[in-house]
């Protein structure tokens, strides 16, 4: 017999054989069961997520919403500590891939639990620099780990909330490569030092997930103008929340 629990959200169900997940994204309903909405900002680095997200939050903040804006790895503590490892620190140098996800999905669930489930429940509107979908692409295309186990872990780690509506904006990795390098004067982290062939698999697993699940994800032409992505962003959360 199949339990599913926090139905019809969540993504994993207990069967007799023990636990087990099965991601089918583009099936969740677009309307979460607890009154506040949770929306998603993935693409490759230097897309213009942190841009975006701070428009949308004042867009989201004149419209009298409580917003929670918060960013994967990282947003609660445990979760900051687990991003200086994975992008900073010495001990994260040859990690493999595995522990890898491990550590990414580690800091998930604990800002699932702490953060985002709560402020759901209070109404607030979520919004995260990346969420679940980062590990499909990152972890699972570039760095090659086997879908199934990559949807298993992920759908441990959030328990059954999935954004209601996630933002991807694309731009071609010698754009995305370019910005970064005009931005940072430090050195790069450790993600960062990949190189284009790695990006390259990140930009298309993106433009898969994209055309997989077309309700849930809003793919945008991140090389447009700022303005232009901010007002098709707020069109469509405007739309969404009614
Ligand atoms: N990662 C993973 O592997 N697995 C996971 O599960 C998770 C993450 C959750 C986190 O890095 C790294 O962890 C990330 C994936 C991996 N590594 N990579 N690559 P992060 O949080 O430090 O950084 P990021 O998420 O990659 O984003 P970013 O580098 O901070 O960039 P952004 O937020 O997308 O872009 P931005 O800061 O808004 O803009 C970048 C520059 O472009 C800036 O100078 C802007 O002024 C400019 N910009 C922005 N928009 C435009 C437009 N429209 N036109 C022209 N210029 C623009």
């Amino acid at each position: 017999m199949t339990e599913y629990i926090f139905a019809p959200l969540n993504l994993v169900a207990r069967a007799a054989g023990g636990w087990f997940a099965f991601v089918s994204i583009d099936s969740m309903p677009l309307t979460s069961q607890a009154t506040g909405k949770l929306i998603s900002f993935e693409g490759s680095e230097g897309s213009g997520k942190s841009t975006q997200i701070a428009r949308l939050v004042t867009h989201l903040q004149q419209s009298g919403r409580e917003v929670v804006a918060t960013r994967e790895p990282g947003g609660t503590e445990l979760g900051e500590r687990i991003r200086d490892i994975l992008l900073h620190k010495d001990e994260g140098q040859g990690m493999c891939p595995e522990a890898e996800l491990l550590l990414f999905t580690a800091a998930r669930a604990q800002l699932v639990r702490k953060v985002i489930t709560p402020a759901l429940a209070r109404g607030a509107i979520v919004v995260s620099d990346r969420f679940l979908d980062s590990s499909t692409v990152y972890q699972g295309a570039a760095r090659n780990l086997a879908p199934g186990p990559v949807d298993a872990v992920n759908g441990f780690a959030v328990g059954g909330i999935m954004p209601d509506l996630t933002v991807v904006l694309d731009v071609p990795t010698e754009v995305s490569l370019a910005r970064v390098r005009q931005r940072s004067a430090g050195r790069p982290d450790r993600i960062e030092r990949e190189d284009a062939a790695f990006f390259q698999k990140v930009r298309e697993a993106y433009l898969q997930i994209a055309q997989a699940a077309p309700r849930r994800i809003l793919l945008l032409d991140g090389t447009q103008s700022p303005d232009a992505i901010e007002q098709q962003i707020w069109a469509e959360v405007e739309k969404r929340l009614g």
